[in-house]
C-alpha cells in the first residue's frame, strides 16, 4: 500500500516578487503531487517564530522574519506518495548553490537567505506545521481521474 502524505510548502516573498509562483507550482504539478490546499496569506512575527524555532539563536533570525513577512506568501498542502521527501527533493538544499541542477532552487535562485519556497522536512513537521497554517476546512479531500495514472 503506497505511503500517502501531506506537506506543507510556502512560496516566499521572493516566489511572488519575482512572478515566479507559477513556474514553482507547476513543478510540483508536474510531478503528481495533488494540491490539497492554496492559499495566500500574510504571515505573522508571532508564527514565524514557531515556525523558525530552530534557528532563533542564529544571528539572521530577524532578517530572516522580517524577509517572510516582506509581502503575503502562498502556502500549499501537497498530497503524494511519500510527499514529504519527495517535495524535499524537488525543491533542493537549503544554500542555492549547493542544490542539485534540476531543482526549484538550484534553478531560480543563488542565495541561502532567498531560496524560494520552504518544505517541510520530516513527516511529524509535516503534520505540525499543515495545523500551523491550514485550518480543517481548508484542506480538501478529492478525486481526480489521474489518479490512478500517478498513485498506481
Ligand atoms: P530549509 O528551508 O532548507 O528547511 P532551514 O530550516 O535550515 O532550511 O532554514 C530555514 C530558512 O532559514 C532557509 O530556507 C533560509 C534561512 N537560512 C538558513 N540558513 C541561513 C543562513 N546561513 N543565512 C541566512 N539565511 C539562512
Ligand atoms: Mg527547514
Amino acid at each position: 500500500m503506497a505511503d500517502i502524505q501531506r506537506t506543507l510548502v510556502l512560496l516566499k516573498p521572493d516566489a511572488l516578487q519575482r512572478d515566479l509562483l507559477g513556474d514553482i507550482i507547476s513543478r510540483f504539478e508536474r510531478k503528481g503531487l495533488k494540491i490539497a490546499g492554496l492559499k495566500l496569506f500574510q504571515l505573522s512575527d508571532e508564527q514565524l517564530n514557531v515556525h523558525y524555532a530552530h534557528l532563533s539563536e542564529k544571528g539572521f533570525f530577524a532578517d530572516l522574519k522580517k524577509f517572510m513577512m516582506h509581502t503575503p506568501v502562498v502556502g500549499m498542502v501537497l498530497e503524494g506518495i511519500e510527499a514529504v521527501a519527495e517535495v524535499r527533493k524537488i525543491v533542493g538544499s537549503t544554500n542555492p548553490r549547493e542544490a542539485d541542477a534540476g531543482t526549484i532552487r538550484a534553478d531560480f535562485s543563488m542565495n541561502v537567505s532567498s531560496n524560494l519556497v520552504h518544505a517541510s522536512d520530516s513527516v511529524e513537521n509535516a503534520e505540525a506545521e499543515v495545523k500551523r497554517f491550514f485550518a480543517d476546512d481548508q484542506i480538501f479531500a478529492y478525486q481526480k481521474i489521474t489518479d490512478q495514472y500517478i498513485f498506481g
